[in-house]
């Protein structure tokens, strides 16, 4: 049995000067909403309603579409209909096409809830990928446990996700596994390196969780935690900490806090003078930091759960519809996102094999999407993946990149280490 973990205080986050369309995020809108309609079946339109097809399985994604979230959410949402788009083409559910179902959480707690209420009682979804902060997760995926509700969490890194409940599961490796990498990495390159500060959001129960497994493996390296500096997610001014930072004269920077604020904090710090190593966590590990700190992400190292150059089949149809798309390399976010949605598929198959997914009821396919998700293997664009009985993921390749910036600032990429 897993324990239920007590949900989290609110936070409200509001738009820095970014180059995002940002909008209220506790009013999260609704962007390519289907409507399943009311039908009692395994969320499958029944013939006629609302002009839906059928014979459809609507699949929930519940992922930041606005805020500042979704510097990070609007990859999700490109590797969620990557998927959509892959597994249709290849017949869906042994000939039942797969529809998702977008409901924008925007980048807060009672966005998160009202997507996931919307997904889970209108909408009818049979699981959902999402949300995308552990802080939201920590709110939002109780409600799906108690209405039996299958949750893949494609982002949600912090300690105790998948202890949340029996229906929460995360293709997204914790901190614990991810963020050392990019420590013995710099250590690697930078054997001088002695002094660290640290630097985390205290609103954001994500930033908590990896600055903690920053901050004890620089002390199990034996290295000195020279200072721990906090911040907001919402901060946009970060003169005092990097200030507090750069006077102790580290040789290393750790940063655990999301894309705009952390994209700002690096800015300054280099503004400031700051010249050695810096580490950022999960939430910088988007292309959307380039627009913030612009030349001066240069160099920054982050761990990776996903490689553009792991050798698959998948991966290889996932990173050529990517680039495809986009003109550049798939990002972890996106690949994470059309995992969730295969691990869904993949299960659904298994199911329909033994009994036609399309005549069960929504609440028993629901069950029992559960049950064969937590039980399978998945070859993925991650490589090949499992779940824990708990739902937490069992991964076995992790990687470290290096922002690497134009001279001019206005492009960059990750450059994946060797
Ligand atoms: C979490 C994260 C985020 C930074 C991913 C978007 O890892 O909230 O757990």
């Amino acid at each position: 049995m897993k324990k239920p973990t007590p949900g989290s205080s609110a936070l409200f986050v509001t738009c820095a000067s970014l180059l995002l369309a940002c909008s209220q995020t506790n009013t999260p809108q609704t962007s390519t909403t289907v409507s399943p309609g009311t039908s009692p079946s395994a969320g499958i339109s029944p013939q006629g309603s609302a002009g839906q097809n059928s014979n459809t399985i609507y699949i929930g994604i519940g992922v930041a579409e606005t805020s500042n979230v979704a510097l990070l959410g609007q990859e999700q949402v490109a590797g969620a209909k990557i998927a959509e788009k892959y597994f249709n083409d290849k017949g869906g559910v042994d000939g039942t096409p797969i529809k998702l179902v977008f409901q924008d959480t925007g980048g807060d707690e009672q966005g998160a809830i009202n997507a996931f209420n919307t997904l889970i009682n209108q909408d009818r979804v049979v699981g959902i990928v999402g949300p995308t902060l552990s802080q939201q997760a920590f709110s939002a995926d109780p409600i799906a446990d108690r209405a039996k509700v299958p949750v893949l969490g494609p982002s949600n890194t912090a300690k105790g996700i998948p202890l949340i409940g029996d229906y929460v599961a995360r293709v997204s490796a914790p901190v614990a596994v991810v963020a050392p990498n990019a420590l013995k990495a710099a250590l690697k390159e930078n054997p001088n390196i002695k002094k660290v500060a640290v630097f985390f959001a205290q609103n954001d129960a994500f930033s908590k969780s990896e600055t903690e497994t920053f901050q004890k493996t620089v002390k199990d390296m034996g290295l000195e935690l020279a200072t721990v500096q906090k911040f907001l997610t919402t901060d946009t001014d970060f003169q005092s900490q990097a200030t507090n930072a750069i006077n102790v004269k580290p040789d290393l920077i750790i940063i655990s806090g999301l894309a705009a604020d952390g994209g700002n904090l690096i800015k300054q710090l280099r503004e400031l003078g700051y010249k050695g190593v810096i580490i950022g966590g999960n939430g910088l590990n988007t292309s959307n930091v380039f627009s913030v700190c612009k030349a001066l992400c240069d160099g920054v190292l982050i761990a990776q759960a996903y490689s553009p150059e792991y050798q698959n089949e998948i991966n290889k149809a996932f990173r050529d519809a990517y680039r495809a798309q986009f003109k550049k390399e798939p990002p972890q976010f996106s690949a994470q996102a059309f995992t969730g949605v295969q691990v869904f598929v993949d299960s659904l198959k298994v199911i329909n094999a033994q009994s036609k997914v399309s005549e069960k009821p929504l609440a028993e396919l629901r069950t029992q999407l559960n049950q064969q998700l937590l039980g399978g293997k998945y070859n993925t664009p991650l490589g090949e993946i499992s779940f824990t009985p708990e739902g937490e993921i069992n991964q076995k390749d992790f990687y470290v990149a290096r922002i690497k910036m134009d001279a001019d600032g206005n492009n960059g990429k990750f450059e994946f280490l060797k």
